[in-house]
């Protein structure tokens, strides 16, 4: 399009909601500034809206390979870490409320059209809170397990956030609103793992459809009951059984249930939404936001890693291994480079 004064101006203002990813964190540890460099990021923090367009899989720029990789071992935690205009600052508008979900697939150097995707984490509303909530508390970061038997090699992990502040209608319906997508795709190499591999076969340009309830939905009529995330179920394939990893976990900690239990009673139709295994981490959270108050947001490095390392106490000691492993991974240059 051509820039003039009215687009700028148009942009301007649009601009002010949306958000990027800027990296990956690695059991707690931070891989840097992956933009352009293991991130295939779009050009600018505007959404894509257009189901049928391949944007919606990688942005607009998901077709250009970045030149590295971000190492990981099966099993790690992930946390993808996300800004508004400038690093650590409020992250998105709080009018962007929604879900945030995360994909795998085998690398390609495509756009990841077609059915190759799985989902392997999907964050929606907890009862009181959105993802986006969520990581709005939490500098930025969201936080996902790799399955536990993932099989090693080179992937593409997509993850995105939508955001229902236009979505009652959709985009189709009015080009000028309808749900938000803000997707990104991160390059990763799984270093170490078991033998499985992702099946799901999901394909965004044709599993995502405006019929669906959680991508047309009105966030402002909400009753507050259940959002259904879009997309398949979370593969469970390396984690049918919990991982026998942990003799360490001090008794005080809750330990992770690998799915929801029904409630005993079951008798109560205005008893609370099922817990769901967000609620935990979401309480840790809340704890470290007061003490957050005042970090200036250009604050740097050490202090933010000061905070994060804060937050992950309750599962210091699982992951505290990990982390000594993980320091000396670095991003590191893989495969062809595409300039
Ligand atoms: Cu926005």
């Amino acid at each position: 399009m051509r820039f003039t004064a009215a687009s700028a101006l148009a942009m301007a203002s649009t601009v002010s909601g949306h958000a990027l990813m800027y990296g990956v964190w690695v059991n707690g540890v931070d891989q840097g500034d992956g933009q352009r460099l293991y991130i295939r990021s779009p050009p600018n923090n505007s959404p894509v809206k257009d189901l049928a367009s391949p944007d919606i899989v990688c942005g607009p720029n998901g077709a250009n390979p970045a030149p590295a990789f971000v190492e990981a071992a099966a099993g790690d935690t992930l946390s993808f870490e996300w800004y508004h205009n400038t690093r650590d600052d409020d992250i998105i508008d709080g009018s962007h409320l929604g879900p945030i979900i995360t994909y795998i697939a085998q690398y390609t150097d495509g756009d990841g059209t077609g059915p190759i995707w799985t989902k392997i984490a999907e964050d929606g509303w907890d009862g009181s809170r959105w993802a986006v909530d969520k990581i709005k508390a939490n500098n930025g970061l969201q936080d996902f397990d790799l399955p536990a038997d993932l099989a090693p090699g080179q992937y593409l992990i997509r993850q995105e956030i939508i955001a229902h502040h236009e979505s009652e209608v959709s985009f189709e319906a009015n080009p000028a609103r309808g749900a938000q997508f803000y997707p990104s795709c991160v390059q990763v190499e799984i270093t170490s793992g078991g033998s499985s591999v992702p099946d799901q076969s999901f394909d965004f340009n044709t599993g995502y459809t405006y019929a669906d309830p959680g991508i047309v939905f009105n966030v402002y009529t909400f009753d507050g009951g259940e959002y259904l995330i879009p997309g398949p179920e979370v593969w469970t394939g390396g984690n049918a059984s919990p991982a026998p990893e942990e003799p360490e976990v001090p008794s005080s900690t809750v330990p992770v249930a690998p799915a929801p239990t029904p409630a005993p009673g079951d008798d109560d139709d205005t008893a609370p939404e099922p817990v769901f295994s967000t609620v935990l981490p979401s309480t840790t959270l809340v704890t470290v936001t007061t003490s957050l108050a005042q970090e200036p947001s250009s604050a740097p490095t050490p202090p933010a890693e000061c905070r994060r390392r804060r937050r992950r106490r309750s599962t210091q000691s699982k992951k505290a291994k990990k982390a000594r492993r993980s320091t000396e991974r670095v991003v590191r240059r893989v495969g062809r480079a595409q300039f």
